[in-house]
Formats: structure tokens, sequence, C-alpha cells
């Protein structure tokens, strides 16, 4: 694992395009209809390429690094289901374990001891996880965690960062007030004042603010929830000593510190951020990878924290497909083959690789542009650096990203589809691939210099 922020010097583009003519009429055709039911067209946000302009694409099937639209564009995937498949596209043993679960049935709204099966590779993989609870999302995780940590310390404030996101509870749709004291407002219609006015908002990286924050109101402060690595703002490493900060100011107050590693566990490292900072949170969120790109999530830590979850304690939580026994299996599966595998060498080089080439490439341009990684999630921030807050995000270059978005689409490289969000490289993720899109970036950046 290494963390840098680079924008290096470099040798001259040599345009390279030995993709197929890019083609779109079916998707723009898949588009309209699906506007037709579905708002927007699309059943995330994040998918509809607001933030780089044009409409989406409409895949058919995916295998190991590749996307493969219903136009018949063959796209080396970066997002890779925004996390979730590190292993690459349909890895045989995955699809084999999810096969195999599902014809024993898709659901019995009973326990299995797969649950229990995952749940000890969890904790085996994240020691600070005593107990945790299945959940089918990344929101339902952090939304519990949080409501958790209110539960267990009766207290009502909680402290989220500008920058982080957590999924989509009213609570977490909030904006930062123009108010001294960073109370949250409503950042969406149908979130109410009343959801909002605990909600805290921060400034990332900023451990002054922070303990500013703390000595006025510590008290009254349930936990703190944020991303160790922030993936949301595109990739924000935590600078030094930040993350050790919020874990003290929790433990002198009392507070409960929520790690949300739905992005970062088990992609940045195995054990997640918090085995590479050496930070023991009380409670984690999980998602994406922990369910092998089928609906999972996780909350957990402490076990005399999460003996407050109902049964077993009076804080509620539920849900007919929690644990549900066909995402479990491929759960199970894609972590017993990553700790078999240890693919973290190998991502962590390949990343860096591409970093470097996606900065030389930039450099040679001349477009103003850094580079923030930590292992395999990664960002070209059209911005010069630092980016260490969203402040510093917020300021980098939209439109140049859709112009750079769009020219990789047309050279056969599928990235993320706004400039807030990370890449990610997966272990199917070939040098050869790496350079291919090093070589498509040289002549797309050549172009916007
Ligand atoms: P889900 O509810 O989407 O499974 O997880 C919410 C969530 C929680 N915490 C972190 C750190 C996350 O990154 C996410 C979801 N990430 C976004 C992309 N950055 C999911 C993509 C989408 O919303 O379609």
């Amino acid at each position: 694992m290494s963390i840098n922020t680079t924008s290096g010097t470099s040798n001259t583009a040599t345009p390279s395009n030995t993709q197929p003519e890019f083609q779109q009429q079916r998707s723009l055709a898949a588009f309209d209809k699906a506007c037709s039911r579905m708002p927007g067209g699309v059943n995330s946000p994040a998918r509809a390429f607001g933030a780089v302009g044009g409409k989406p694409l409409f895949i058919e099937r995916a295998k190991g690094p590749y996307l493969y639209d219903i136009d018949g564009n063959r796209l080396i995937d970066y997002i890779g289901s925004w996390g979730p498949m590190i292993l690459g596209h349909a890895r045989e043993e995955v699809i084999e374990a999810i096969v195999s679960a599902a014809s024993r049935g898709t659901s019995y709204g009973a326990p299995t001891e797969g649950e229990s099966e995952l749940a000890e590779l969890i904790c085996a993989t994240m020691p600070s996880i005593e107990k945790l609870r299945l959940v089918s999302s990344g929101t339902e995780a952090t939304m519990s965690a949080i409501r958790l940590a209110r539960g267990a310390t009766g207290r009502e404030k909680f402290v989220k960062f500008a920058g982080n996101y957590h999924g989509h509870a009213d609570c977490l749709l909030v904006a930062a007030g123009s108010s001294a004291a960073n109370l949250g407002v409503p950042d969406s219609p149908g979130v109410t004042e009343g959801t909002s006015r605990d909600t805290i908002i921060m400034p990332y990286n900023n451990a002054a603010a922070l303990e500013e924050l703390f000595a006025e109101q510590g008290s009254k402060i349930a936990c703190i929830i944020l991303e160790p690595v922030v993936g949301n703002m595109g990739c924000v490493p935590p600078q030094p000593g930040f993350l050790q900060a919020a874990r003290q100011l929790c433990d002198k107050h009392g507070s409960v510190l929520i790690f949300d590693e739905v992005m970062t566990g088990f992609r940045v490292a195995l054990g997640g951020a918090q085995s590479i900072y050496g930070v023991r949170p009380d409670l984690t969120t999980l998602g994406k990878i922990v369910g092998g790109g089928m609906p999972l999530g996780a909350y957990g830590g402490r076990a005399d924290l999460m003996d407050h979850v109902l049964p077993a304690g009076k804080v509620f939580q539920a849900g007919t497909l929690s644990g549900n026994p066909v995402a479990t299996a491929a759960g199970r599966k894609t972590i017993e083959l990553l700790r078999k595998e240890n693919p973290y060498p190998y991502l962590d080089a390949q990343t860096a690789r591409l970093g470097e080439g996606l900065s030389q490439a930039a450099t040679a341009a001349g477009v103003d542009h850094c580079v923030q990684r930590v292992g395999s999630m990664m960002t070209l921030f059209f911005h010069s650096g630092p980016v260490v807050s969203w402040d510093d995000a917020s300021q980098a270059d939209r439109k140049r990203f859709g112009k750079y978005f769009w020219g990789l689409i047309h050279r056969g490289v599928y990235m993320p589809c706004s400039q807030f969000e990370a890449l990610f490289v997966s272990a199917t993720h070939t040098p050869e691939l790496i350079e291919q899109t090093i070589d498509a970036a040289k002549s797309v950046l050549a172009e916007l210099g």
C-alpha cells in the first residue's frame, strides 16, 4: 500500500485507439425507455452520467476487467460496480457459489449457518469487529450504526464530514449549514429540519476544528462517522494524525467512533483502512466487496455496543433479506478468495503504474492535475492539489473531467462518471490493460491540454 500525490514530468503522448468505432444507439433507445418507468432512467443517480453529461451506457454483461454494453462496445472497467468487483467481474468461483446457494432456495426468513460463517470471516479479517449484524446495503449499515451509537450513548448529535458520503439515510442527507456551529440543514427535499439539526458537518482532515467542536459539545455527541479514506469526493487520504485525533476525542468524551469502510473494507487492504492506519474504531460499516457484488452490508464492532441491538438489546433494526443466503454465499467466497490469493501487492503495483502514467500524460499535456491513491482506489483530480478536503475537491475542473471521461469512453475505457468518485482496479486488470489505458489517456489529455 502506498499513499501518494503525484504530478510528475514525462514523455510525449502516443495516441492509440485500437477500439472499433464507439456506438451508442441501442443504449440511447434503452435509456429513453427506462426514463418512461424509472425516474432519470436509472435506479441510482450515480449511474445517470449527470456529472459528465450525455446519457448512460446500458450494460449487457461483464467478465474480468471488461464491461460489454448493448451496442457491442467492450470497455475496460474502472468502476467495478463502484467497488465490489475487486476480483474482476463474474469470477467463476463466486458465480458457482451464487448458483449453488440459489439452487437451495433464495431466501428463508430464518437463520442459516452461512451467516455465522460470514460473520466469523469478517471478524477474523477485521479484529475490531467482535460482533456484527448483516444488512442489505451500505446505507442500512451506516443508518443502523448511527442509531446504535445514539441508543447506546443516549445522545442525539453526531458528526460527519463535508465530502464524505454514507448512503441516503435522512440524517445523512445534510449539508453544512450557514451557521458557524456547522449545524446541518437538509440537503434534499423530503429531509426535515428535525432530522438535520442533530447532524454536525465538519471539514475533513481538520483535527483542530474537531477538537474545538468537542471542547464545546463533546458531551452531547453520540458518534463521529467518517470515511477513513474518502472515496466520495474523489480519493482523499487522511492527513497524518487526523484519524488519531478522532479516536482520542471519542475516548475523551465517550462518543462512538464509526469507520465507514463500505468502500475501503477489503479494498485498500484485506483488513480495510483501519489495518493501514492503526486506528481501532468502535464500529465499522461494510458493503460493496463484502457481498461480492450481491446486496449485502454489515455493521459491527465492540460486542458491548452491538449487544444493544434488538433482540439482544433494545435498539431496533430489522430486514427481510438481511443475511440473505445467496448474498452471504457470494460474500463468503469473495472474502475466502481474497484471504487465499492476497491480490493486494499486485493491485497496489498496477494502480501505482496507472497513476504514474495518468500523471505523466497530464503533465505532458500541460493539464493542471494531481493523482491521489490508496491501494487500488485512486482519483485523477483536475486540480493542482493536494486535495485534502471538500473545499479543495470542489474546486476541481468538472467540465474538463467530463471531456476526459467521454474521450476515454470513445477509446474503450470506462472511468467513474464523476470527478468526485474513485476509480478501482481489479485483480484481472493486466499490465497490458493498464498500459492501454495510459495510452488512451495520453491521447485524450493531449486534446484537452
Ligand atoms: P449503498 O447503500 O449504496 O450500498 O452504500 C452507501 C455508501 C456508504 N458508504 C460509503 C463510503 C459509500 O461509498 C457508499 C456508496 N457509494 C456510492 C458510490 N461512491 C454508491 C454508488 C451509488 O450510489 O450508486
